[in-house]
């Protein structure tokens, strides 16, 4: 396949101001005549050739200024049309088949409705078009349908005329009055009914706003509705930006390959992240429509009043719109959680991306399919690049150039490259090497030294960016770090301090400290960098109690557990005193969080979650992951042996409290269940019946869901009996029905690999669903247990062909969701060698397939070479 390079960016050789769409809509035969307004580029070289890209379409009729064109022709999947003059309208009709659309990308059909996927190249599967998203253009969209199937048609903008044909048909007529490119252009046709209400932005525009769902699901929209005012309100006080459109619409779709997508004035969501109620939905499900609601209002300003220029900027409008929702549900809860949070997703699924095969920039340089760009890297690392550029502006600063960005860049199609520039001269920083973050690939391992003399504390820092593929050589980047030395008597420290490491060593000093201080470094998580450091673990377990920032306080606790658990499948611990006194250490430091009166319940969730086995993984070269889960496990057990009754009496006190939304409730369903993990590993019997009573005491899903993952992984009667019961209780809810799968499938229980075949058999399992596919088979990838089939004598891959299988089965049908499923192979090269052989092989059998899509087939490519 052609690889497609940033360096080789032309602007287009013709515009198209205005395009008119015409729908004759039918499930399997929709009519779309496109009329196009273009216009010779004044910045292109002049060509005559207007090249609109298809895919998968036959042009019916074209005409050129109303006349029947002969002058065109077919070059692979594109229409060119040799044009004589600068200005012409082009008129073409294609015919296309919405039902028979399962990559769910173009125009296609879900649950009996129609709906549309553009980002980032579905466009060319609905009409012939230049499909690039620096062609903005103005919509107006016709549609006509049959009334009974297709009550409720929309699309982006305003709904300027509507009306009713005698044949049971009726049609509305859609203008979107912002130029925008085709990417954003929507259209849903079906039997929804909406959750109505307005909002009044700073200006005075009463904007409507409407929540389309399924009849029936109304009653499971108020969250979203009230996550969509709070994100309108949101963005006017933290940014200065309002909505600029009289309609919101938002419509939720069962079928969809990812969370959702910004549309202009037309955002379309999975259901899942629409539809939530105490008794579906957990306080997790709840913080995640919060987010994605607030992700796709916000990119009405970051992604659609400002796009970008082509598609190795996607990290403009991702990175930037990531860091604005982690920012807004930062300000809707807890700010101290969310944050931790926010880095734990980037731990466990950007970091393995920058140290695995698929590593890339978060500006890429090349790609073949650029679904396959819609990374944790583009938009986690993406939005924490950004977040460096705050927090060494300082908030008010960074505001400035923010207000400059939006002001300077209002209605184009832009680069990272400008962004850069508008906060370096809205926040007057000089941002010359911080441009690396933009560049170079690789997750900085940064190390970190304090010696004292004197009364001086001096620490000494260095970094290593690692070489990634294609970029064998890097140049050190620059690295904020807050930091914070403290008195180890008093406990306290006199102020924190913002450090920048910009070269490849640095050491600081810092006097008046008559002891050696105790350091915590990278508060609130400043850098996204790895930090090793030779702290003693006393100085730890202090962090771990003592330290003021919270963020800090929790890295504290992990390193304490990493430390531990790396040295002891590494090698590093040599005799059983040395295990004891690690496992010691970290007995104490979990007691001391379960019984420090001042920490709030979330927060005490948070400290007490142990680090991933992926995460755990990560810190070695090569990762033997049985070894991980055995040593994870017995730390888990052996806590939860040892601090069984204080375990036992945090449960018993916080069942005691009632449903609620606020904080404190939600503190303690959080610790309700991380009390039952540690149980049910380390008093079995105990965890069970206290996991099978919660269930069946349940009045919500976050009690219920976490007492079920807790019996699911246990061998007792009582799992069976509530996975009975959940599968019946909740028929006809898929999304509950997901994590009914998605459970089983996460599940440390032995027989885990045979209860997933057993599901994938089941009549409820589909390929063509990707929430049903990912509930099943992703959970089963990201399950060390399952994925590298621990339960097996000696190592027998089966876990690994599960997956190839899957991707194999998979691609034709959705190869953007199939191509999902090879990282976790990919990462062979980080895995034991019995294990890494058997995954490299599984590699090599899909590789093999004939007519693997481009999707998958550079996935695993880019994984083996
Ligand atoms: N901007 C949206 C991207 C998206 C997408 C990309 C490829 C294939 C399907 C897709 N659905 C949505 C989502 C977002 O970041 O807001
Ligand atoms: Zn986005």
């Amino acid at each position: 396949p052609a690889v497609i390079r940033r360096e080789e960016y032309q602007p287009p050789e013709w515009l198209v101001p205005e395009i008119a769409l015409d729908f004759a809509l039918d499930l399997d035969s929709t009519k779309v005549t496109a009329t196009l307004v273009v216009r010779q580029n004044p910045e292109g070289s002049g060509g005559q050739t207007l090249r609109l890209n298809g895919d998968g379409l036959a042009a019916r009729t074209v005409t050129v200024d109303g006349q029947a064109a002969n002058d065109w022709r077919m070059d692979g999947q594109d229409l060119l049309i040799e044009l004589t003059g600068q200005n012409h309208t082009v008129e073409i009709e294609t015919v296309i088949n919405p039902a028979g659309n399962s990559q769910l990308m173009g125009l296609y059909a879900s649950n009996g409705m129609l709906c549309t996927q553009c980002e980032a190249e579905g466009f060319r599967r609905i009409t012939f078009f230049p499909d690039r998203p620096d062609v903005l253009s103005t919509y107006s969209v016709r549609m006509a349908g049959d009334k009974a199937r297709f009550p409720v048609l929309l699309s982006n903008g305003n709904c300027t005329a509507q009306g009713e044909n005698a044949d049971g048909t009726h049609w509305a007529e859609w203008h979107d009055p912002w130029p925008k490119p085709c990417y954003l252009f929507a259209l849903v046709a079906g039997e929804l009914i909406a959750n109505h209400d307005s909002f009044t932005t700073a200006g005075g525009r009463k904007v409507d706003l409407n929540i389309w769902v399924r009849p029936g699901d109304e009653d499971r929209t108020q969250h979203a509705m009230d996550s969509l005012i709070a994100s309108m309100k949101w963005d006017e006080e933290a940014f200065g930006r309002e909505y600029d459109l009289d309609l919101f619409n938002v419509v939720a779709v069962s079928d969809f390959n990812m969370g959702a997508m910004e549309n202009k004035g037309l955002n379309v969501f999975n259901t899942r992240y629409v539809l939530a109620d105490p008794q579906t939905a957990t306080d997790a499900d709840y913080d995640a429509v919060e987010g994605v609601i607030g992700h796709e209002y916000f990119h009405n300003w970051s992604g659609n009043r400002i796009t970008c220029r082509d598609w190795f900027q996607l990290s403009l409008k991702e990175g930037f719109t990531v860091l604005r929702d982690q920012m807004f549900s930062a300000d809707m809860g807890s700010a101290a959680v969310k944050r931790i949070e926010d880095v734990r997703v980037l731990r466990s699924a950007q970091f393995p991306e920058d140290s695995g095969p698929l590593a890339h920039p978060i500006r890429p340089d090349s790609y073949q399919e650029i679904s396959n760009f819609y990374t944790s890297t583009v938009y986690n690392k993406g939005a924490e690049v950004i977040r460096m550029m705050r927090s060494m502006a300082g908030v008010e600063a960074f505001r400035k150039g923010t207000d400059l960005y939006f002001a300077r860049h209002d209605g184009e199609a832009a680069t990272c490259e400008d962004f850069v520039v508008a906060i370096e001269d809205g926040a007057g920083l000089d941002l010359r090497q911080f441009r690396q973050w933009y560049s170079q690939a690789g997750t900085p391992q940064v190390k970190v030294r304090l010696d004292h003399e004197g009364d001086v504390a001096t620490l000494h820092l260095s970094q290593v960016v690692p070489a990634t593929p294609g970029q064998p050589v890097k140049q050190p980047m620059p690295i904020p770090l807050r930091l914070a030395l403290f008195d180890r008597d008093t406990g306290q420290h006199r102020g924190e301090e913002l450090i920048v490491l910009d070269a490849e060593q640095a050491s600081f000093a810092f006097s008046g400290f008559t002891r050696i201080p105790v350091l915590s470094i990278n508060r609130g998580f400043t850098a996204p960098v790895a930090i090793t450091s030779d702290v003693p673990t006393a100085d730890l377990v202090f962090l771990a109690a003592n330290d003021d920032d919270p963020f800090a306080r929790y890295e504290a606790m992990q390193s304490l557990i990493v430390q531990h658990l790396v040295a002891a499948v590494g090698g590093g611990i040599l005799c059983d005193a040395e295990r004891q006194a690690g496992r010691d250490a970290i007995g104490r430091a979990l007691a001391a969080v379960i019984d420090d009166s001042a920490l709030d319940d979330l927060m005490r969730g948070e400290l007490m979650i142990l680090p991933s086995e992926a995460y755990l993984s990560e810190q070695l070269k090569v990762a033997d992951p049985g070894a991980i889960h055995a040593e994870r496990e017995g730390l888990k057990a052996w806590l939860g042996r040892e601090l069984k009754d204080r375990l036992t009496a945090l449960h018993d006190r916080v069942s005691a409290l009632p449903y609620g939304r606020g904080a404190d409730a939600r503190g303690a369903r959080k610790l309700k269940t991380q009390a039952l993990v540690y149980l049910a590993a380390g008093a079995p019997e105990e965890a069970a019946s206290r996991a099978a009573a919660q269930y069946a005491a349940a009045d919500n899903m976050t009690d219920r869901q976490g007492a079920l993952m807790v019996l699911c992984g246990l061998d007792t009667p009582a799992r069976d009996d509530a996975l009975a019961d959940f599968r019946q209780r909740y028929d006809g809810n898929a999304l509950v029905i997901d994590k009914w799968f998605s459970l089983q499938a996460g599940s440390l229980h032995p027989k885990v690999l045979e209860h997933v075949r057993a599901l994938a058999d089941s009549p409820d399992f589909t390929l063509t669903n990707p929430n049903r596919v990912r509930a099943l088979y992703m959970s089963c990838a990201v399950n060390p247990k399952a994925f590298h089939a621990l339960n097996q004598e000696g190592e027998n891959g089966e876990g690994y062909r599960t997956i190839a299988d899957l991707i194999l089965a998979l691609d034709p049908i959705n190869a953007q969701t199939a191509a999902r499923f090879v990282a976790p192979l990919g990462r062979w090269r980080r895995i034991e060698p019995k294990r890494s052989a058997l995954m490299r092989a599984e590699l090599e059998r899909v590789a093999k397939a004939p007519k693997l899509s481009r999707d998958t087939l550079e996935q695993v490519t880019k994984s083996l070479g």
